[in-house]
């Protein structure tokens, strides 16, 4: 019998992968086993900056694997803002889920970096051998600070314990139950909104920064599926960049014309270049994953996010706003 404990499972990459565990056949290789409990948590059955809260779910679920999803999670200005905030939680989140997954002997703990977490001057593509060469973007440099520290713990617990602890690395990731809330969301969660918005008041929709900044987005329910071909098939301490090519960079602008044809606005559409662009771009390497899967088959981008777009105006009163 295998307990698995998803932390953060109410959010937007928890919510993916309890879709697709619960709707790929079951015995096939991103469908539950035979065996398998899939438990998705939020911080309303512990608030895991807080040792006790942690050790008592630890204690209440005995998980034998656990996807580490918590987060203090948000976009380009909410990670500017709060700065210490970020570094401060995530430090506390990561300590006591780690340290409660090894006294409690979890046999595998899969914790989540961000490709932000890279340093802002290094050669590309980024790959998992540069994470400690050099700052990260300081826009976000206390949340990349504390992710970076995973790393680091998971070498510590597996040189002096010999867990099973490695990370991933998402790039950035989007889909339905994101995070649409206007001021701490990501990008495209944060622009669909205004755009709604905009198409509702018959209001300009406003992009914020130049537009020219680079991204790679993954589906969720694309990660959703990595993440469990990692629990399943890799047992490395190295972390393991789970994004799309390096190939399917794309501009903030393409992604607000993406946003503007999906949503069939017709109103006004300007950029604010006086608010912050972030990094430039970080273009991330998927080529250690690819060769460990065997290939896998992304879901095209437009088709992800007019499906996201159609489930946010679908779910408009309950999503996160
Ligand atoms: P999200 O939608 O904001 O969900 C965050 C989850 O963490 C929620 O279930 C939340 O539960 C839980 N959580 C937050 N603070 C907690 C606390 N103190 N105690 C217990 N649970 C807590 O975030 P997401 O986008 O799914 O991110 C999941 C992981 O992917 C994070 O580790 C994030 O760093 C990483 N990631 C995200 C992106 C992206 O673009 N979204 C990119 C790269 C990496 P409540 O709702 O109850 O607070
Ligand atoms: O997803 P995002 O907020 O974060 O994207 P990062 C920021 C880029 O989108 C900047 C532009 O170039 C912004 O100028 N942008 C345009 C907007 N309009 C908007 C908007 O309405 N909202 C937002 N948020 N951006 C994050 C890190 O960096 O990457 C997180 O801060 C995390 O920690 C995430 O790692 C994956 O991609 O810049």
């Amino acid at each position: 019998m295998s307990v698995i404990l998803v932390t953060g499972g109410t959010g937007l990459v928890g919510k993916a992968i309890q879709h697709i565990i619960e709707t790929e056949p079951e015995g096939s290789r991103f469908g539950k086993k035979p065996g398998e409990q899939w438990i998705f948590v939020s911080s309303s059955e512990g608030d895991l900056r807080d040792p006790e809260q942690t050790k008592r779910l630890f204690e209440k679920y005995k998980p034998t694997h656990v996807i580490h999803l918590a987060a203090l999670v948000g976009g380009l200005f909410k990670n500017m803002k709060y700065k210490l905030t970020f570094l401060r939680d995530n430090i506390l989140i990561n300590d006591n889920v780690l340290h409660n997954a090894y006294l409690s002997q979890t046999k595998k703990v899969i914790s989540c970096l961000s490709t932000c977490v890279f340093p802002d001057k290094v050669t590309y593509p980024l790959d998992e051998t540069k994470i400690h060469l050099g700052l990260p973007h300081d826009s976000n440099f206390g949340y990349a600070h504390a992710k970076r520290m995973v790393d680091v713990q998971n070498h510590a617990y597996k040189d002096q314990f010999g867990c099973n602890f490695t990370s991933a690395i998402p790039t950035n990731v989007f889909g339905p139950h994101d995070n649409f809330d206007l001021e701490g969301a990501h990008v495209i969660p944060g622009l669909i909104h205004k755009c709604h918005i905009a198409k509702k008041n018959g209001t300009p929709f406003v992009v914020s920064g130049t537009g020219k900044p680079l991204r790679q987005f993954i589906y969720s329910n694309d990660l959703a599926k990595l993440f469990i071909w990692q629990l399943r098939e890799y047992d490395d301490v190295e972390p393991v960049i789970l994004s799309v090519g390096e190939g399917e960079e794309v501009s903030i602008k393409e992604v607000a014309d993406a946003i503007v044809k999906a949503m069939d606005f017709k109103g006004e559409y300007t950029f604010d270049a006086t608010r912050a662009d972030g990094q430039f771009r970080k273009p991330a390497s998927n080529k250690k994953l690819l060769s460990l899967m065997g290939g896998f088959q992304f879901t095209p981008f437009n088709e992800a996010l007019d499906f996201t777009v159609k489930w946010f105006v679908e779910n408009y009163d309950k999503a996160r706003t």
